[in-house]
């Protein structure tokens, strides 16, 4: 019926503008049009209670926009769709215009997830998702995905997960994960981001920050295919924030694989400091990693620790981290990194990380700083 509305209203109205919307009450449905007439409507539901977002979710389909208004929501059961959007008609989730809006898990049973997507070509934009007891925002085998501008923090379990096999050609953009802590497991799995137990080639993350999680900023643990990660930032990372007696977090910033899996992911110009482990490490991932422009400063153990593997490492810049700048193996390419014979380390303009923490650009991008550039065109990240 709601289809087939739209598809009339969408035959008497070809030549005017996308725009064009008919409200269908308060908090209703509305009937949009799609670009280009050969494509199906799309319609565009806003959502101002949980009810709403609860049954928005679940009832999406191929091209349903999702408005969310500005507000807390309380979900009292995962947040669940496997439905498929396509390429030119995609399902979208975000909140309205530029309101600030909060999913909370709160209210969610134990162990329960708070938002878990398992279709294809999902738009998810500018929402908080917090104090799940578990994971926060879970991806399963999801092809064509953007995931921008999003908060994942005080969660129970891992802040953002992509996970499975056929996870392939997303895009997380833009994301802050922090304070994400599983009392369950003493924080040995909570990370910022996890891309793990998976396989599937083009997903790629950039800029996001990743810190005071109580496992490590960002994992690909098992996760067989390539990943990109580039203009991050994973910082404060593995510490005890809980008075947890018996804490088992892990504390690296950026952990590029392990569970057996060989793979060449791509790391460049990203940041990791005051990790409790280390920066950048392999974990026992022999693949031919390879990873340029990135800067570690200040982490607990090594700077970038690539003992056993075939990493190849050029132009990334270390400086003290108390486990040494790097440990490469004799397989690792290393050539231009400031550990390298005749390479020289350039000055930091700062070293007083306050404006990492400051509120993003409007586009979601992140914050101006100064802290650990160096100005050098050649070494190290920019910071950006
Ligand atoms: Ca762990
Ligand atoms: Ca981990």
């Amino acid at each position: 019926m709601r289809h087939s509305t739209g598809r009339h209203r969408r035959t008497r109205t070809l030549s005017i503008a996308a725009a064009v919307a008919v409200a269908a009450g308060a908090g209703g449905v509305y009937l949009g049009l799609s670009n280009g007439g050969a494509q199906a409507a799309s319609t565009t539901v806003t959502v101002s209670s949980t009810a709403q977002l609860e049954s928005a979710v679940k009832s999406a389909t191929a091209g349903t926009v999702i408005q969310v208004r500005a507000g807390t929501y309380y979900p009292t059961a995962t947040l669940k769709s496997t439905a498929n959007g396509t390429s030119s008609a995609r399902i979208t989730l975000r909140a309205y215009g530029s309101e600030k809006v909060k999913i909370d898990g709160s209210k969610l049973p134990a162990g329960s997830w708070l938002a878990g997507i398992y279709g294809d070509y999902w738009t998810v934009s500018d929402l908080t998702f917090q104090n799940s007891p578990a994971q926060g925002f879970v991806v399963t085998s999801s092809v064509g995905g953007v995931f921008k501008n999003l908060v994942t923090a005080k969660n129970g379990d891992s802040g953002f997960t992509l996970r499975g096999d056929g996870t392939t050609n997303n895009l997380v953009q833009n994301l802050d994960s922090y304070g994400n802590y599983d009392p369950a497991g003493h924080g040995q799995n909570a990370d910022g981001i996890a891309i793990k137990f998976g396989s599937g080639t083009g997903n790629k993350v950039t800029g996001a920050r990743l810190y005071n999680n109580s496992d490590d900023g960002l994992d690909l643990w098992q996760f067989s295919s390539p990943v990109t990660i580039e203009h991050s930032w994973a910082f404060g990372n593995g510490k005890n924030r809980w008075n947890d007696s018996a804490f088992e977090g892990n504390g690296n910033g950026y952990k590029l694989g392990g569970g057996g899996v060989t793979v060449a992911h791509v790391v460049n110009n990203n940041a990791a400091w005051d990790n409790t482990l280390n920066g950048f490490t392999e974990n026992s991932n022999p693949g031919a990693i390879v990873l340029n422009r990135n800067t570690a400063y200040a982490n607990a153990e090594a700077g970038f620790y690539f003992a056993t593997g075939k990493a190849r490492l050029a132009r990334n810049l270390a400086v003290s981290n108390k486990g040494g700048l790097s440990k490469l193996s004799s397989a690792t390419v290393s050539a231009a990194n400031n550990w390298d014979s005749g390479v020289s380390t350039p000055s930091f303009k700062t070293t007083d990380a306050t404006t990492a923490y400051s509120a993003r650009k409007s586009d979601g991008s992140l914050p101006a700083t100064t802290f650990l550039t160096t100005g050098s065109t050649t070494i190290g990240s920019t910071m950006n």
